[in-house]
Formats: structure tokens, C-alpha cells, sequence
């Protein structure tokens, strides 16, 4: 029986359902062989294992010796110039359930198994073809949903990270070696090491790592966007808001106060940064018990959010309960919109900030759609630009795995850097230097356990 690993696999690597063209993927030492049995090219001039190195080959999948199932296109990727290493196929036929579940079957019956979520990732892994911190960039980029997530994770795959960490990998590496030669040396009463050196390293790779885990703190916002709460009095026209910004009637819109109850989230993009939108039960006192199940939830969902965007109603007078809830806003990550300036004012953003000197305020009008692209910008610009511009340029956002092995590095180069200056036993200044080596290479999975693997290629989807 052979070993996980040594198992030819295969999945559809396109989504399922109907579509143009649907791809199957083969990985395995039995690629070729499979397709052998099963694929004749149109010409017949293909004999067993003559199959070039990327070429692509037209013809048909048969089913036995007669039974036509699809005309395709094989891709042939021979080991080990392909995504994971092995020989690898892909079959490009029709986007068609029956027929991809057929040309799947007859992959199966010849001996290879279904591929698990995210394998031929995980075998480009283990063969050497990406590390982990690609590996991850892969899941990232198949799950991007703003621009600049694209970007990251794009950057991320190309190495750049990888390389950054493996560079002081490399340096500390060196620096270990170095103090273990000294172990040896002492002993004979010659002693290399330079002390002054060997801290300044340490200094500059805790910088470094100051650097790479500055904006941790965007990490969670950045992946599962930034959490906006529309929140304010009823009627105000929060629903209306939400779904303007959204581009489509998600939320019901009346006249009648109250009409919100649950909360309604949609996510959209904006300047390429994604946000999560959540329509909330307009705030008031109510004796009806559905709709003050709903106020509470709106309180806590606000109480969670990234930024609050508080509505009132530019028409209406504003409520004594409203004014206290201005009041207790806070500033740094609420605004207020004044909606249907399209009507006789009775509440304006200019009289509302003489009164409120601390909040932003803009104004707005579903009904006209003025005021739409200033609340966009301000919705970015609560987020905070600078980090954006910083994300922009750097193109890096660590994950929590990454986060976490870094702080922890980060913290023991400050004591190693302690252990140097004072000139601490080389015995236990190796050991320092190779627990930071040891999170380094767990970072980029020079070294992984099989728990720390399933945790990350379950994420995937099933044929990546
Ligand atoms: N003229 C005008 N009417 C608007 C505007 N925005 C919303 N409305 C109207 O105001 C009423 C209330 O709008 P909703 O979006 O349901 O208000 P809401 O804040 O979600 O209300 P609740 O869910 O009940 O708290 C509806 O009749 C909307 O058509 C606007 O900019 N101008
Ligand atoms: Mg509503």
C-alpha cells in the first residue's frame, strides 16, 4: 500500500456547475499512465510515456474501447517542472457536472484517489516548490476580494517574505555558528566572538521584526474587512444608505419607523480595501419586543464595529435621545451623515458641527445621490489612510500565524540582545539564538509538524 503521499490524486480544480470549459487535475507518478488508458489523441500518434513536457494535446476521453465521453485538452507537466512537483495532468473539457464527474470516475478507477482540500498545494509544499508562507499566499490569493488584497498576496507568493525572513534565518544561522565554534575554542583559550557585533545583529533584527509587525493590528480588519455599522435613529434612512453603497435593494426600506430588526450585513470594496456593511435596527425606546431585540442587537453590533456611521434625518428635528447619543459618540471611529438634504433642512452638517465641534460630519441624499463619494472617502479615511498607503507600499500583512511566531521572536531577541551585551554563557546564548532560529523556521516551514499543515491546507478548496 503505498503511503499518502506516493498516491496519484485528482479533483476538479475549476468550480463546479456549468461553465465554458472545467478543468481536472491529475498529480502522481500515475498521471501519465491514466492518461494513457484513457485519452487518445486525435490522431492516435500518442504511444504510453511519450508524453513532452508541457505540451498540450488535443483529442478524447474514452470510457473502454468505444465510448466517447468528452473531446478535451490535456496540459502535460511533467516532475519536476509542475505546480506540485510531480507529473501532473490537466484536463480541460466541457463545464458540465455529468460529464466531470464521469472523466473523474475514470481517473478514479484507474488508480488514483480523490485529492483532499488544498493537496496539490501541500505536495508543491513538501516537494520543495513553495514554503509555508506561500503556500498561505496561495489560499489568500484565491480568497482575495479587494484589490489590495490581491496585491499582498500576490507580493507574498512571489517570495518576497519568505525571502526576508529566510535572510535573517540565514544571518542568525551564521551568527550560531559562530558561537558554537567558540564553545569549542574556549576550551583551548582562543576566543573569536565579537560581542559588540553579534548585539548590533540582534538589534537590527528586532527592528526589522518592529517593522514587519507594525500594522499587525490590521491583519484580522484587512482579511475579513473592515466591520462598518450603520447605526442611528429610526427612519433616518440607514437601510436606504446601506443599500445605495451596495448597489442593490438588500435591505427593506418603508416609511414606517422600526422597520429594521436584524442585523444585515453585505460586504463591498472601496479603493480597493475591503469593507463589511451592516444595516442595524434604527435606536429608540419600543415596547415592541421583536423590534427591542433589535435595538440590542444594533447597540452591540455598533459596540464591535471599525467604524460607526451614525445616520440622522436632515428633515427632521433631532430627538433629545439623538443628541445624547451624539454626544457619547466616539469620534475616532464614528461619523455622522446627515441624509435627505433633498428636503427642507431643519438639522444641517454646518449647525450640527458648531454643536458638535469633535465628530465629522458630511451630508448626504439617497434619493439624489449626492454626498455618496465624500462618504466613501470617509469611510476609508476612518480606517485610517496612513496604514492603508503603508499596506500600499510595503504590501505586507502578516496572519496570525506569522504574527505570532514574529512577536515571539521578537521577544526573545530582546533577551537575547541582553544575554550578549552581558556577556552571558555561550552555552545559553546558543540556545537563545536557536529558539529565534526555530520560529524563523517554523514561519517559513522549514519546520512544521503535520497538525500545523492540516490547520492550513484544510482552509483550501478542494482541487487547488
Ligand atoms: N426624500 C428622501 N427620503 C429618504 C432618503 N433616504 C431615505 N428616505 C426615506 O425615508 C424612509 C425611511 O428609510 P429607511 O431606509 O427605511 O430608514 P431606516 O433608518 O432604515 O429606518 P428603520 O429601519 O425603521 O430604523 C423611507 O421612506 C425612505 O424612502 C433621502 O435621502 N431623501
Ligand atoms: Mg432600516
Amino acid at each position: 500500500m503505498p503511503g499518502e503521499h506516493d498516491q496519484t490524486i485528482a479533483a476538479l480544480s475549476t468550480p463546479p456547475g456549468e461553465s465554458g470549459i472545467a478543468v481536472v487535475r491529475i498529480s502522481g507518478s500515475h498521471a501519465l499512465p491514466i492518461l494513457s488508458t484513457i485519452f487518445r489523441t486525435k490522431d492516435g500518434s500518442i504511444g504510453k510515456d511519450a508524453w513532452e513536457h508541457r505540451r498540450l494535446y488535443h483529442g478524447v476521453i474514452y470510457d473502454g474501447a468505444s465510448e466517447a465521453i468528452d473531446d478535451v485538452i490535456c496540459a502535460v507537466m511533467r516532475s519536476p517542472e509542475s505546480y506540485t512537483g510531480e507529473d501532473v495532468v490537466e484536463i480541460s473539457c466541457h463545464g458540465n457536472t455529468l460529464l466531470v464527474s464521469r472523466i473523474l470516475r475514470l481517473i478514479f478507477d484507474n488508480g488514483a484517489r480523490s485529492a483532499e482540500p488544498g493537496e496539490f498545494t501541500k505536495r508543491a509544499f513538501l516537494n520543495g516548490k513553495i514554503d509555508l508562507i506561500q503556500a498561505e499566499a496561495v489560499s489568500d490569493l484565491i480568497h482575495a476580494k479587494s484589490e489590495l488584497q490581491r496585491k499582498v498576496a500576490r507580493e507574498q507568493l512571489s517570495g518576497t517574505l519568505s525571502n526576508r525572513i529566510n535572510r535573517l534565518a540565514e544571518e542568525l544561522l551564521d551568527l550560531l555558528g559562530i558561537v558554537e565554534a567558540n564553545i569549542d575554542f574556549i576550551e583551548e583559550g582562543i576566543e573569536t566572538l565579537d560581542f559588540d557585533a553579534a548585539v548590533s545583529m540582534v538589534k537590527t533584527h528586532r527592528q526589522e521584526l518592529g517593522d514587519l509587525l507594525e500594522w499587525s493590528s490590521l491583519s484580522r480588519p484587512f482579511r475579513e474587512g473592515y466591520r462598518v455599522v450603520i447605526a442611528g435613529p429610526v427612519n433616518a434612512g440607514k437601510s436606504s444608505i446601506f443599500n445605495r453603497l451596495i448597489g442593490e435593494n438588500r435591505a427593506i426600506v418603508t416609511e414606517v419607523p422600526g422597520t429594521t430588526r436584524d442585523v444585515i450585513r453585505e460586504p463591498i470594496v472601496v479603493d480597493g480595501l475591503l469593507f463589511v456593511l451592516q444595516d442595524t435596527a434604527g435606536l429608540r425606546g419600543t415596547r415592541d419586543l421583536v423590534e427591542s431585540i433589535g435595538v440590542d442587537l444594533a447597540e452591540t453590533t455598533a459596540g464591535e464595529a471599525d467604524v460607526v456611521v451614525f445616520v440622522v434625518d436632515g428633515s427632521e428635528p433631532l430627538s433629545t435621545e439623538t443628541c445624547s447619543r451624539l454626544e457619547r459618540l466616539e469620534s475616532d471611529r464614528s461619523f455622522v451623515v446627515v441624509n435627505k438634504i433633498d428636503l427642507p433642512a431643519e438639522v444641517t452638517a454646518g449647525r450640527l458641527k458648531t454643536t458638535y465641534p469633535r465628530l465629522r460630519i458630511i451630508s448626504v441624499s439617497v434619493e439624489t445621490g449626492d454626498g455618496f463619494g465624500e462618504l466613501k472617502q470617509t469611510l476609508v479615511e476612518s480606517v485610517g489612510r496612513d496604514q492603508l498607503n503603508w499596506i500600499a507600499r510595503e504590501r505586507v500583512v502578516l496572519n496570525s500565524r506569522l504574527i505570532s511566531l514574529l512577536e515571539g521572536a521578537k521577544t526573545r531577541l530582546a533577551s537575547c540582545e541582553k544575554s550578549f551585551a552581558g556577556r552571558a554563557p555561550l552555552e545559553i546564548l546558543a540556545l537563545e539564538v536557536r529558539e529565534v532560529l526555530s520560529l524563523y523556521e517554523t514561519a517559513t516551514g522549514k519546520r512544521y509538524t503535520d497538525d500545523l499543515l492540516d490547520s492550513i491546507f484544510s482552509r483550501f478548496c478542494i482541487g487547488k
